[in-house]
């Protein structure tokens, strides 16, 4: 595809700078959002939370999740405005019961054998009625230029919540599962594989414009089932999406997938590839070549402790990507702790 430079004009074909880069051009300045930008940084968001009740409850109520989806928009304007939910409601409608501890994260009545895997889903899409109706608000009130994001996890990931039943720091479970249980465990992949194509395609009905796929656990698969338990779900994923979901933009995270970042990028052929902090922007810009808009990868350590190491690694990222095709990004989801000032200062640094 050839690439358009748009050197300063914010009117583009679309009229929202995000989708102009995704969709084959390149742009001075590139548009930034931030993964987790709606969250516990924000007063505003912490003020609607502590009203909410349950975090699922704040999930399933529009009125409350379309607020969220919109806070970091009105006091940042970033490019994109990225669905308040989570990953987990995929488990949650494939009848999985799912709680969140206050301060504990996600928990989960874990999968832990092949009757288990039997008993998951068909996925309730009207259980997520909610998440649909939340796009629709959402929709009618982003600013024209800001694109809409939707997104969900990819199998790998979410399937290592299911059978753990909360998040591990190496992922255990999932992988002692798959090897003690290989037929279960790609039974269960299939089933996420389905249910997130339907997912991802009823957002798109409801009127987002991309979607991100999350695979935030890819680096800890083992190399050599890298291809079976990350590249092949979010390949059919994808393929599934480009018959089904037309003009869908699609962005996938295969977090810290490394050495393997080549063959996800060659297989799976996502329109923007998400990079994760340690990733080296060179050697990824020489792998996909321009193939693929690259993602991020601001370290959110960086942008929490910000100052004059702040300022740097953004000016370190800007120019690596220089002349590419680029969304600016974190390498992962915004941390808690973060001051808002710094998300101000970050947004001076990439708008010039
Ligand atoms: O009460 C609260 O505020 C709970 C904190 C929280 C929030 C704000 C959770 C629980 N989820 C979310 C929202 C969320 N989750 C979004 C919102 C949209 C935005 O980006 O602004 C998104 C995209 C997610 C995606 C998500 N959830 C991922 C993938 C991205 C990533 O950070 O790697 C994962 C792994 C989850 C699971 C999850 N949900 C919540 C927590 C604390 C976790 C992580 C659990 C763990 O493994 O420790």
């Amino acid at each position: 595809m050839k690439a358009t430079v748009n050197e300063a004009s914010p009117t583009t074909v679309s009229g929202k700078p995000l989708l102009e880069v995704l969709d084959g051009g390149v742009r001075k300045r590139p548009p930034i959002w931030l993964m987790r930008q709606a969250g516990r940084y924000l007063p505003e968001y912490r003020d609607l939370r502590a009203r909410a009740g349950s975090f699922l409850n704040l999930c399933y109520t529009p009125a409350l999740a379309a607020e969220v989806t919109l806070q970091p928009i009105r006091r940042f304007g970033f490019d994109a405005a990225i669905l308040f939910s989570d990953i987990l409601v995929v488990p949650d409608a494939l009848g999985q019961e799912v709680r969140f501890e206050e301060g504990e994260g996600p928990r989960l009545s874990p999968v832990l054998d092949v009757d288990g895997v039997m008993r998951i889903g068909p996925l309730d899409l009207d259980r997520l009625a909610p998440v649909f109706e939340t796009i629709d608000r959402v929709k009618g009130a982003l600013p024209r230029e800001t694109a809409f994001i939707g997104f969900c996890g990819a199998p790998w990931t979410v399937a290592s919540y299911m059978i753990a039943g909360q998040g591990t720091r190496d992922l255990e479970p999932v992988r002692l599962f798959a090897y003690r249980h290989p037929e279960a465990f790609a039974m269960l992949m299939d089933k996420l594989v389905e249910a997130s194509v339907d997912y991802l395609c009823a957002q798109w009905r409801a009127g987002v414009e991309a979607v991100q796929i999350f695979d935030s656990w890819a680096g800890l698969a083992p190399s050599d089932q890298f291809d079976a338990w990350c590249v092949r779900p979010v390949a059919r994923m994808i393929d599934a999406l480009r018959a089904r979901a037309p003009g869908l933009r699609i962005i996938a995270f295969p977090r810290e997938a490394g050495s393997n970042l080549k063959r996800f990028a060659d297989v799976a052929t996502p329109d923007g590839l998400g990079l994760g902090v340690s990733e080296d922007i060179g050697e990824a810009r020489r792998i996909v070549g321009g193939a693929s808009v690259l993602q991020g990868n601001l370290d959110p350590l960086a942008l929490l402790a910000g100052g004059r190491s702040l300022d740097a690694s953004v000016a370190r990222i800007l120019q690596a990507f220089e002349g590419s095709r680029h969304i600016f990004n974190l390498g992962h989801g915004i941390l808690p702790t973060t001051p808002v000032e710094h998300v101000e200062r970050l947004m001076k640094l990439v708008r010039g």
